[in-house]
């Protein structure tokens, strides 16, 4: 049998934990002959941290074969000790009153504590992955805290961008997800990203010209990507979870599995391609062979591809900008 892997979830006793956990400690993750070890982190408040042990029961109750082992934490220290894979779920929402700011800030604090207690303690090889809003951002500061980590180790998650525009196209064009290849989502985790099915397929034919309406592009497809999220909030009276817990799931899985030569999306940090400023943290579109992803080279970029990355690229400057002072 496998060694087991170490996995951490921050935010564990919340709205998406309750979805993810689930899913990880059934194999979706890692696959279904991987054991996995659960070292799950709350905030230190006796609310929360009953609320974690409540989910713990159910967990235990599901008796999944695949898990190992299953600890609650307060302290990130212990809570990332020796993992192979780290889900940094657990954010600061946005309070009544609270500017963007203020928000930028908050989370800051917790992800530069984060960051180094993954510096720490976290195995070398350790495969970050940020869902905790302003997710980009959040991870390029993980990424700051943690020198002795390779810095391609952290990502930020575009994939629920990305199978948002999946589900869009397939609807579109009345064609299965599972028929389309080469989408991408560009930039960061917000209503700028740039989903792109310029050079996306369908059976090898080009989903642009199937489709051959920019308005539609510019006008519905962005848009609905885009504020997707805040559509979800409106219908159900709480913000995406089982999705976002199901797309890091993927993020994960393709990441350590490999995507077969196929293209996904991840948030990750610059090289420089395409423009990007070395160590943004940005989504572009990848291929993942051998627990490394690649970014997809030599895609043209036209004017109107130009204009919207360089919107999305602008709003993560200015986030990186707002928390520069507390990383120095
Ligand atoms: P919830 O508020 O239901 O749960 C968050 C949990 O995190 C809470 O239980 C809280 O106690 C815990 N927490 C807060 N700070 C923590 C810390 N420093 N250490 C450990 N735990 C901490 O939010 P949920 O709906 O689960 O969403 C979690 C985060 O995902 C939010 O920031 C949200 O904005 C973000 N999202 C990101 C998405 C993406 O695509 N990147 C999509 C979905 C989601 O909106």
């Amino acid at each position: 049998a496998k060694t087991p892997m170490r996995v951490a979830v921050t935010g564990a006793a919340g709205q998406i934990g309750y979805s993810l956990l689930f899913r990880i400690a059934n194999g979706d993750m890692l696959g279904k002959d991987q054991p996995v070890i659960l070292q799950l982190l709350e905030i230190d408040n006796e609310k929360a941290q009953k609320a974690l042990k409540g989910v713990m029961m159910e967990i235990d109750d599901c008796a999944f074969p695949l898990l190992a082992g299953m600890t609650a934490h307060s302290d990130p220290m212990t809570a990332f000790k020796d993992v192979d894979f780290a889900l940094l779920v657990g954010a600061r929402p946005r309070g009544p009153g609270m500017e963007r700011k203020d928000l930028l800030e908050a989370n800051a604090q917790i992800f530069t504590v984060q960051g180094k207690a993954l510096d720490a303690v976290a195995s070398r090889n350790v495969k970050v992955l940020v869902v905790g809003n302003p997710a980009n951002t959040n991870a390029y500061i993980a990424m700051k805290s943690a020198p002795s980590l390779p810095a391609k180790n952290f990502t930020a998650m575009l994939r629920l961008d990305h199978n948002r525009a999946l589900s869009q196209v397939a609807a579109k064009t009345g064609k299965p997800v599972s028929s389309i290849e080469k989408l991408a989502v560009w930039g960061n985790h917000s209503p700028t990203m740039y989903a792109d099915y310029r050079f996306a397929t369908i059976d090898g034919a080009s989903v642009k010209d199937m489709i051959n309406d920019d308005a539609w592009n510019r006008d519905t497809f962005l848009p609905t990507v885009g504020k997707r999220g805040a559509a979800i909030i409106e219908a159900r009276g709480l913000s995406s979870a089982a999705s976002a817990a199901n797309a890091a799931i993927d993020h994960m899985h393709d990441w350590h599995v490999g995507t077969g030569g196929k293209w996904t999306t991840m948030g990750i940090p610059s090289d420089g391609s395409y423009g990007i400023p070395q160590d943004t943290m940005f989504g572009f579109p990848v291929t993942v062979e051998n627990g490394e992803y690649k970014i997809v080279q030599g895609l043209e970029i036209d004017e109107f591809s130009q204009e919207r990355i360089n919107l999305t690229l602008k709003e993560l400057t200015e986030e990186r900008d707002g928390v520069a002072h507390l990383l120095a």
